[in-house]
């Protein structure tokens, strides 16, 4: 008999199949979202979960499945699982990073010159039939090019966008808790790192792409968005969370920004209805990695991380070695 697994999520029937191959699965192609006592109740006879960050994996979901052998998200960010309690449990967890890092610089850019040039705001307005003359000052942006652009968090995301600032002629700083080698900052990325105070404070566009965790909750907050320039505008393609939405929704109001660009939210997807009410915002549903290669890779990133796992070798992209005896 072949091991149990539970996907949480709809996926491309094709991953399914392929999973088939080695495990009996129990997909989701409805698309329902399992509350956590579902989760557990399908999980009772599982050796594999296969889900992504729609579905949080607590310390106390991780106990009440004591079959669990592997986790495997599909996505590169894991702050939907509790990776503490699950290496304390022995079960090895995986991610899905690498795969996606070019498609997402390139939404972070999509995003800043859609913020940055009000595109969704004028398409609104000339679908609304407002478009009766041309005039002088039609939605005047800001300009991109030549332009300072901040980078928080300089991962392997944050470096694909800093690469693609060169075309821009602009400016790159970055903060980030560890600092780049000399020779990538003066490499392909061609930034320097400032601290967090200089980087709001010099940034006309500024890029969030760190991890959420604990310590990165409310990382922009009023006080930061207060160090920021009136004229700047705020990017977001890490997570919900690392900004905190009330004090961003005060500062756009009262323009003390000019702009932001948000594909993430506290609480998503019940995002804070005073976005909807503001002019100077681009909101999209957290699609930064969706390019449909991409999340195929993903997909089957993801797929490979759960069979390596239960089948006894080291997972690809294993978060939590520790948990594998020792050599
Ligand atoms: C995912 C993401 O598509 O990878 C991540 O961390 O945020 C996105 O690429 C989404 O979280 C679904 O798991």
């Amino acid at each position: 008999m072949k091991p149990k697994i539970l996907m949480t999520r709809a996926v491309f029937p094709d991953v399914i199949t392929y999973l088939a191959e080695h495990f009996e699965v129990e997909s989701n192609q409805e698309d329902r979202i399992f509350d956590d006592a579902e989760l557990v109740r399908r999980m009772h006879d599982k050796v594999g979960l296969y889900c992504n960050t729609s579905q949080r994996v607590s310390a106390d979901i991780i106990a009440a499945c004591p079959s669990m052998r592997v986790i495997a998200n599909m996505a590169v960010g894991y702050n939907n699982i509790d990776l503490a309690a699950a290496t304390r449990a022995g079960i090895p967890v995986t991610n899905t990073p690498d795969v996606l890092n070019e498609t997402t610089a390139d939404f972070a850019w999509a995003l800043l010159m859609a913020t940055a040039r009000r595109v969704t705001e004028a398409e609104h307005w000339l679908r609304a039939g407002k478009w009766e003359k041309w005039t002088y000052d039609g939605f005047l942006g800001a300009d991109v090019h030549g332009a300072t652009l901040g980078i928080l968090g300089m991962g392997r995301i944050g470096q694909a966008i800093a690469r693609r600032a060169k075309g821009f002629a602009m400016r790159v700083i970055y903060h980030n808790r560890t600092r780049l080698a000399p020779h990538e900052e003066q490499g392909a990325n061609d930034a320097q790192w400032v601290s967090k105070e200089a980087l709001l404070a010099q940034a006309d566009h500024l890029v969030l792409v760190l991890p959420y965790s604990a310590a990165t909750h409310h990382a922009i907050g009023a006080a930061e968005l207060a160090r920021m320039k009136p004229s700047a505008t705020l990017i977001n393609i890490a997570r919900g969370g690392i900004v905190d939405d009330v004090a961003l929704i005060a500062a756009l109001r009262a323009q003390q920004l000019a702009a932001a660009g948000l594909d993430v939210f506290e609480n998503e997807p019940a995002l804070h209805a005073d976005f909807l009410t503001l002019s100077n915002v681009v909101l999209t549903p957290h699609i930064g990695s969706a390019s449909a290669p991409t999340r195929r890779a993903m997909a089957y990133c993801a797929a490979d991380n759960l069979i390596a796992g239960l089948q006894g070798k080291m997972p690809p992209n294993l978060l939590n070695p520790e948990v594998l005896p020792r050599k």
